[in-house]
């Protein structure tokens, strides 16, 4: 069960439907999505033929144990071998919470500044796993550093694992395999 938190419009959508594509056919795999309002994530999973349940937090900028834990109910998951839950979008209240969750991974997109880790260290400390998205940019931007961002994550916690890709144009894409 992987907790996929990051600021919002980072990728983190876009990362499962690339990741399902990729996977479906070896792994079992639903999703659970937390999102204010709106279906529109749930939809953008289904359409790929897994099981997604949305979860509408209203005003509440996290997911609990207990939203989970009724959306389990809500969800065929004998047999399941992946469960991704994708947070709401931000950097500083998923953090806090345990969802029952096996391992956080935090996107960081190189739209949001190669800062981020050290602005926001409850989130990053607490990383198994930091995924840079939209390294399709990079050529335009002149200001992100991949580097920098890696430094700044391992002032807070040394050994976590760091990979790059693009879920637009899937490069990078293979090194994310969450079933390891
Ligand atoms: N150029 C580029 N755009 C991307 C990439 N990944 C996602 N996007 C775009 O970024 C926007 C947001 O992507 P989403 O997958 O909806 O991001 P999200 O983190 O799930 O957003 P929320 O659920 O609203 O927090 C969309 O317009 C995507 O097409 C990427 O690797 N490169
Ligand atoms: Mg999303």
């Amino acid at each position: 069960m992987i907790n996929l938190m990051s600021s919002l419009g980072d990728g983190k959508t876009a990362l499962l439907e690339a990741t399902i594509k990729r996977l479906r056919k070896s792994l079992k795999i639903a999703v659970i999505e937390g999102d204010l309002e709106t279906e529109n994530n749930a939809l953008r999973i289904q359409t790929q033929g897994v099981s997604a349940f949305q979860i509408s937090t209203g005003s509440a900028c996290h997911l609990d144990a207990h939203l989970v834990h009724n959306a389990l109910h809500h969800m065929a998951i004998d047999g399941l071998d992946l469960l991704f839950i994708e947070n709401v979008g931000n950097l500083v209240c998923p953090a806090s919470f345990d969802l029952g969750h096996h391992r956080n991974v935090v996107l960081l997109s190189v739209t949001e500044g190669d800062d981020k880790p050290a602005k926001y260290p409850v989130m990053f400390r607490a990383a198994d796993l930091m995924l840079i998205n939209k390294t399709d940019l990079l050529p335009h931007l002149d200001d992100f550093s991949p580097d920098h961002a890696k430094q700044q994550l391992h002032n807070l916690a040394d050994n976590t694992v760091v990979i790059e890709f693009s879920a637009k144009n899937g490069q990078g894409l293979d090194e994310f395999n969450p079933s390891r």
